[in-house]
């Protein structure tokens, strides 16, 4: 192998207290929402195995209230939250300039005042329609109005970056988009487009709809506007994910990145292929056409690629590291890997799990083995691999660097740490491996089972699992928060603390083909394309829109 090209500036780089602080407390708001959804969990899991908790915590006076929070605020807040503050300092540091400040301000109160009003329409019982919000059931107006705010406080951060990076490219005339840079630009322009779904669904039809400006609604329609914006929100939650594992992880592991070029097209791929997929999550649906879900489904093995070569890439990246030290023959690296480290080590254990949550997605997206799964607890056993453990540890890894790099001091409490991610990564291991053989036996999602008035004895074992791998779950969790609190109020100074940045073998070329993967707008017309082929036909065949149903509020 040629001698490594480093492609990583190496010069210092700081932010200024106050931008780091804004980054920090959207991370705050994110552990803040976690901490309460975490309690949820717990109550979701125990009541599978027949112990209900539910009565004696606020917000989990039914089932279908707590699931709301439970998914609002660990799918919806903390994902978000968190890909505004890290995908912003990790933008800043590629481009080593500060961010735009007022509209790093501006997002964050926008997150917060949305996040409240969300919470406050959850908490008071008025809006117990589950994140997916599928009318009709109708939720308070603030629930809506939450969430739109919170998704203006993603397109602030993305207007952020994109100034940033226009600032940086009139000091660079003529010079390639760092990488860290690139993918993370990518992840927002994948997600303003995606995001026009819901901003349509919310503001033009369930908004005005819960302020009684009319008086029935459009279910199809409005299901098929969540799911245009609610599959590629898996990516949305994933990518920043992917962004630290490429450009982050591979440093912490001391391995490097093969190829520069290769990473950029995954993450272009990203914005042509996740969103013509919805109809995936619709199988089932009447009103939609089989042709139409046909290409929905083969689509969905095309979204599947980018992750496949995301293994193949990132494996080797650690397998570089693993054999610096010292590791030899077929797997033996893997052992050698820094595993000690609790910022790398979760990170790699949400790797591992996300290999089950990815092969699961297989079984999803095949048409007939979806009639079988879809609805049942197969569901959530695969999301809880995916963004309950591939995001989620991830985003407890990265914490575990960025809340010392961003505070200026040493993570407290390394070995509670090293333990919150076994205890994670086996808690959800039994846990999904209960949801998933419930699933097959046909156990019911969304349903409160032990209030059911039917039940299966093979469900027993299933309920156990979760139960069991669930409290695993909460107790690591748990230990989670305590680490955090502990290095924010006790970690000692750190006057140099590391901001992992990883080298890459083959550097971008300043003048070959690959200079293509930095022109963003020749992707996003590929993928207006895309969408047209994909979403069009429906569109032309149905509306205008049936405002025939009725609101429900059941729970
Ligand atoms: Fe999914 C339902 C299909 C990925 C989340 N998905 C859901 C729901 C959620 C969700 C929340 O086709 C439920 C929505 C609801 O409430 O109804 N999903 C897929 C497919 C993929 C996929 C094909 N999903 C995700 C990700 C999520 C997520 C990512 C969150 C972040 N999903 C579906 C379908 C449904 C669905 C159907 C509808 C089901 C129904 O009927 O309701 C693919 O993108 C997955 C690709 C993943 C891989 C794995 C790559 C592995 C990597 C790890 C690297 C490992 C290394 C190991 C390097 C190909 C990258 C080395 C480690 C060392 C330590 C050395």
């Amino acid at each position: 192998m040629s001698t490594p090209v480093v492609h990583v500036t190496n010069e210092a780089f700081s932010l200024s207290a106050s931008q780091r602080g804004l980054i920090r407390w959207n991370l705050y708001i994110g552990f803040i929402v976690f901490a309460v959804a975490v309690i949820n969990g717990l109550g979701q899991a125990l009541q599978y195995a027949d112990i209900n908790i539910l009565q004696y915590f606020p917000g989990m006076d039914t089932y279908y209230q707590g699931l709301t929070v439970h998914g609002v605020f660990n799918a919806i807040v903390l994902t978000f939250a968190f890909a505004n503050g890290f995908v912003a300092l990790a933008t800043a540091r590629a481009l080593n300039r500060p961010l735009h400040h007022g509209l790093l301000h501006s997002a964050f109160w926008v997150l917060l005042v949305g996040t409240i009003l969300a919470a406050s329409a959850m908490f008071s019982g008025e809006a117990s329609v589950l994140y997916t919000f599928y009318p009709p059931l109708q939720a308070h107006w603030a629930y809506y109005l939450g969430l739109a705010l919170l998704v203006v406080s993603t397109w602030l951060t993305s207007i952020n970056l994109f100034v940033t990076l226009r600032d940086w490219k009139r000091e660079h005339p003529g010079r390639r988009i760092p990488l860290l840079a690139h993918i993370s630009v990518c992840t927002y322009v994948m997600w303003d487009i995606a995001s026009l779904g819901i901003a349509i669904e919310v503001v033009g039809l369930l908004l005005p709809w819960s302020l009684g400006l009319f008086k029935n609604i459009d279910p199809l329609l409005s299901r098929t506007l969540f799911w245009f914006t609610g599959h590629p929100i898996v990516y949305f939650w994933l990518l920043p994910a992917y962004v630290s594992w490429y450009c982050m992880v591979p440093k912490q592991a001391e391995g490097k990145l093969y190829s520069d070029s290769i990473t950029r097209v995954v993450f272009l791929m990203f914005i042509v292929l996740s969103i013509p997929v919805g109809f995936h999550h619709q199988f089932s649906d009447p009103g939609v056409g089989s042709k139409m879900k046909a290409v929905h489904a083969v689509l969905t093995f095309g979204v599947f690629f980018p992750s496949l070569v995301t293994a193949f890439s990132i494996m080797a990246a650690l397998e570089l590291g693993g054999r610096r030290r010292g590791g030899k023959g077929l797997i033996s690296w893997f052992f050698k890997l820094p595993w000690g480290n609790p910022a790398l080590a979760a990170q790699l254990q949400a790797m591992l799990v996300f290999l089950l949550g990815g092969i699961t997605g297989l079984i999803n997206a095949s048409y007939n083995l979806n009639q079988m799964v879809h609805n049942t607890t197969f569901v959530p056993g695969h999301f809880h691999m995916t963004v309950g453990t591939a995001v989620a540890l991830s985003i407890i890894g990265i914490s575990y660097w960025a809340i010392p790099w961003l505070k200026g001091r040493m993570l407290w409490g390394r070995k509670l740490a090293l333990f919150q991610g076994w205890a994670y990564f086996i808690g959800v291991l039994i846990f999904a491996r209960g949801m998933i053989s419930g699933g097959l036996e046909g156990m019911p999602r969304r349903t409160a089972i032990m209030q059911a008035p039917y039940d299966k004895p093979t469900w027993d074992l299933a309920g156990i699992l979760i139960a069991v791998g669930g409290v695993l779950m909460f107790i690591s969790a748990i230990c989670f928060l305590i680490v955090i609190v502990g290095t924010i109020f006790a970690g000692k100074r750190d006057q140099n603390p590391e901001f992992p940045y990883t080298e890459t073998i083959q550097a971008p070329s300043e003048t070959g083909w690959d200079r293509h993967l930095d022109k963003f707008w020749h992707w996003v017309v590929f993928t207006i394309i895309l969408i047209l082929i994909a979403y069009g036909p429906f569109f032309l065949q149905y509306l205008p829109a049936r405002f025939l149903s009725p609101g429900y509020e059941i729970f």
